[in-house]
C-alpha cells in the first residue's frame, strides 16, 4: 500500500455523502449552546459512562424488535398482598414472581438463554438459568444477575432480589454480582408507564420489560370484568429470535402471570 493509495482513499471517503453506509457512523455535529443561553456542564458517572457503551454496542449491533403484551395478574396480586399481609416470609413485589415466571419459560425455550458465536456461525446455548434485573440507582443503571432461578422459590428470589438491589444502591455489588447472566429483565411498574423498547443486554438475546399494572375492562364472553393488568416489552435480537417465537414467549409467559399454578403441570 503506497501513500498514494492511502491519500486517494482518505480523498474518495471524504468526498462520499454521510448517509453512504460503511463502518463509520455519520457524527452528530458538536453545537455550541452558550450561544443560546447559560449552560452547566456535568461529568458523567463512572457507571454511566461504562453502561452507555455497553448500550451503544448494543444498539448499533443488535437487530432490535419488540414484541409487547398484557397479562392478567389479578390473582397473582391477590395472592402477593395476601401473604405480604400475612407477614411469613420476606416482602413479596411482583417482580420474583415475574423472575420465576420467566425461568419457567426460558426453560422450554432454549433459544431465550443462548448467545451468538462471535462469529455468527452458532448459538452458545445456556444450560443455567441467570437471570439480571436492572436497578435504578443514583450513580447509573446497574444489573445484578440472580443465578439458578429456576431451582430457587419465590421468596428465596424476593429475598435476593432486595439484597442485591440494596446492595446496587449502596455501590456495593462487585464485578461478579453483574456478571453470567442469559437474560435480563428491567421493572419500571413501580415508577409508571406503559410499554417501552428495552435494549437488550448483549451478547444476551433477550430483555423483558415491565410496566405498571392497572385495572382494565376484559371481555369474558358476556360482558367487561375488571381485571388487573400488566403491560410486558419484550425486546430480541432478531438474528436469532423469529417473531413468531416472540409472540409464543409472551403468550406462555402471560398465561403463567395469570395462574402460576401451571408451571406445576
Ligand atoms: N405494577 C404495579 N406495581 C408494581 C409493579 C408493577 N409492574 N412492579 C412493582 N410494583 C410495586 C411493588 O409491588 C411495590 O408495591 P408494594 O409496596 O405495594 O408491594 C412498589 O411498586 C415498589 O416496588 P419496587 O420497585 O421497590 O420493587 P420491585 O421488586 O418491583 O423492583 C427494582 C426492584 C430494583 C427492579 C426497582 O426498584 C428498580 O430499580 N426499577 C427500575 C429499573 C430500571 O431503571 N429499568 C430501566 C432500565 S433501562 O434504562
Amino acid at each position: 500500500i503506497t501513500r498514494e493509495d492511502v491519500q486517494s482513499y482518505a480523498k474518495r471517503r471524504l468526498q462520499q455523502p454521510e448517509s453512504a453506509g460503511g463502518g463509520a457512523l455519520p457524527a452528530i455535529p458538536a453545537v455550541d449552546f452558550a450561544k443560546f443561553g447559560p449552560v452547566e456542564t456535568v461529568p458523567l458517572p463512572r457507571i454511566r459512562k461504562l453502561s452507555a457503551a455497553h448500550l451503544h454496542r448494543s444498539w448499533v449491533n443488535v437487530p432490535h424488535v419488540t414484541q409487547t403484551d398484557r397479562a392478567d395478574i389479578t390473582d397473582l396480586e391477590a395472592f402477593r398482598k395476601a401473604r405480604n399481609a400475612a407477614g411469613d416470609g420476606p416482602k413479596l413485589t411482583l417482580l420474583p414472581f415475574i423472575m420465576k415466571a420467566c425461568a419457567h419459560v426460558l426453560r422450554r425455550y432454549p433459544d431465550f438463554r443462548s448467545a451468538l458465536a462471535p462469529d455468527g456461525e452458532s448459538l452458545i446455548r445456556r444450560e443455567s438459568v441467570h437471570i439480571g434485573f436492572a436497578a435504578d440507582t443514583e450513580h447509573g443503571l446497574v444489573v445484578p444477575v440472580v443465578r439458578d432461578v429456576d431451582q430457587k422459590s419465590v421468596s428465596a428470589l424476593a429475598e435476593i432480589c432486595a439484597e442485591l438491589a440494596d446492595k446496587a444502591r449502596r455501590g456495593k455489588l462487585s464485578p461478579g454480582d453483574m456478571q453470567g447472566g442469559c437474560f435480563s429483565i428491567s421493572s419500571l411498574g413501580g415508577i409508571g408507564g406503559e410499554h417501552f423498547t428495552p435494549i437488550v443486554n448483549a451478547p444476551e438475546v433477550a430483555i423483558l420489560g415491565v410496566s405498571r399494572a392497572s385495572m382494565a375492562p376484559v371481555w369474558d364472553g358476556q360482558s367487561f370484568i375488571p381485571r388487573l393488568i400488566v403491560p410486558l416489552s419484550l425486546s430480541y435480537d432478531h438474528r436469532v429470535i423469529d417473531g413468531a417465537a416472540a409472540a409464543r414467549f409472551t403468550t406462555e409467559l402471560a398465561g403463567l402471570l395469570a395462574d402460576m399454578r401451571l408451571m406445576l403441570l
